[in-house]
């Protein structure tokens, strides 16, 4: 090497690195104000489910109470490959009505829906080609393809349809042989992202095993944006940071500081029952007043809510859960306006009572005031403003939350 060409190599090299870095930077900043986002931005409210093998044992294996996730069973209970493969031969979901799951989310309210396909079980709720021994076609006796029955009546009922798939973990195909298991999942992708209409955006998982690193992070990312350049992912680097990918996870039991969710798109994931997202027969059932406070905190964090339900392995969602969900339909048929198409963080209004506030996203001079908890009679709510207001409204005379 002579100096010139030297520093002629240093040059490239420097230049290239500082292009693929814009380039992630592009991405994860156009993802904020882009068309691609704005469904997304839009909405506000989704809901997503966590269905599978592990809805038979509903939290309970061989006669006691396991704790923690439902859908985590095989690991908490240590079940045998053997023991935990007999459950597929017993799937057989006869009340199973995707017309229904997805017209129950619309009356809720919720204008998206996410299905789990591939859980950390790695049992596949779609006609895989990939996988021959453990999917819903080859391995029970219902062979009905879900994901597909689920994508057509999302599109049928009007609601983005997303997929969330364990691409980190999966202790049925082992991903110790990770270039095995890369290939078999980047095929499956490829699958999901194919044959199943059109996807709102994908939920990668797993993110904390050895085998993940930044790089196959980076990769899967633009992988998955060749096969659909409109698509959407979470951060699969780092669910709880918006940092990378197009919007970051609070994950109940994983929130991230609240400052962070000043930068970047969020999603707020909540549950219907406590410390599961697969249905557990034995779980409390929170309140839908919390859980409807919960979501007016997002929104007037500029985050999306996404409540999580858990059916059972019949197929119907569980009664508790259909009475939350009626709940949030009820009040958002009220509320709705102050929900969807806003914005959060708004300054310049201060409140003398535990409100939050947001702002409709196509006219900046509404904004709502959301009252948790009603005052005493006695008490009136102060607001304060920096610019005059010309009228004040109701958009409810009947308070639902007690
Ligand atoms: C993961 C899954 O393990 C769980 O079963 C469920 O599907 C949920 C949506 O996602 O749960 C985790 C696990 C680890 C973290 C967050 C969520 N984490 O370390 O931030």
């Amino acid at each position: 090497f002579n100096t010139n060409s030297m520093k002629y190599f240093k040059l490239t090299f420097v230049i290239l690195f500082t292009a693929s870095h814009l380039f992630q930077l592009s991405y994860a900043q156009s993802s904020q104000t882009s068309k691609r986002s704005s469904w997304f931005r839009d909405a506000r409210v989704g809901m997503i489910v966590h269905w599978g093998l592990y809805s038979i044992p509903a939290g309970v294996w061989k006669g006691k109470q396991i704790p923690w996730y439902g859908e985590w069973i095989k690991d908490r209970a240590s079940i045998s490959d053997t023991d935990y493969a007999k459950l597929a031969s017993r799937f057989y979901p006869e009340k199973f009505n995707a017309d229904e799951w997805i017209r129950t989310a619309a009356d809720a309210g919720m204008k998206y829906f996410c299905i789990v396909t591939k859980h950390h079980d790695g049992f596949c709720l779609w006609n895989t080609k990939e996988n021959n021994d453990w999917n819903i076609k080859s391995a029970t006796p219902f062979k009905r393809d879900i994901v597909k029955e689920l994508s057509d009546a999302c599109q049928q009922h009007g609601i983005v349809y997303a997929l969330y798939y364990s691409s980190g973990l999966d202790w049925h195909y082992p991903s110790s042989n990770w270039p095995s298991y890369k290939k078999y999942y980047y095929n499956q992708l490829k699958e999901l992202l194919t044959n199943y209409g059109k996807i709102g955006y994908l939920w990668f998982d797993g993110e904390w095993t050895t085998q993940w690193n930044a790089k196959e992070a980076e990769e899967l990312y633009n992988y998955v944006r060749g096969l659909d350049p409109e698509i959407m992912t979470n951060n699969p680097k780092k669910k709880g940071s918006s940092a990378f990918g197009d919007f970051g996870l609070d994950e109940e039991n994983y929130s991230p500081p609240a400052s962070d969710f000043k930068t970047g798109l969020w999603e707020r994931d909540r549950l219907v029952q406590y410390n599961t997202w697969g249905y557990k027969s034995w779980e409390p059932w929170k309140k839908s007043a919390d859980l409807i406070r919960d979501m007016i905190d997002a929104a007037s964090l500029s985050m999306n809510f996404c409540l999580n339900v858990g059916p059972k392995a019949d197929g119907s969602f569980p009664p508790q859960a259909l009475a939350i969900l009626k709940d949030f339909g009820r009040w958002l048929k009220v509320n709705g306006e102050a929900i969807y198409k806003t914005k959060g963080f708004v300054k310049n209004i201060s409140i003398n009572f535990d409100c939050r506030i947001t702002q409709n996203t196509s006219n900046d001079s509404v904004w709502y005031v959301h009252v948790l908890k009603w005052p005493e009679t006695k008490k009136s709510i102060k607001i304060t403003t920096s610019f005059p207001i010309t009228s004040v409204a109701a958009l409810d005379q009947s308070i639902l939350m007690k």
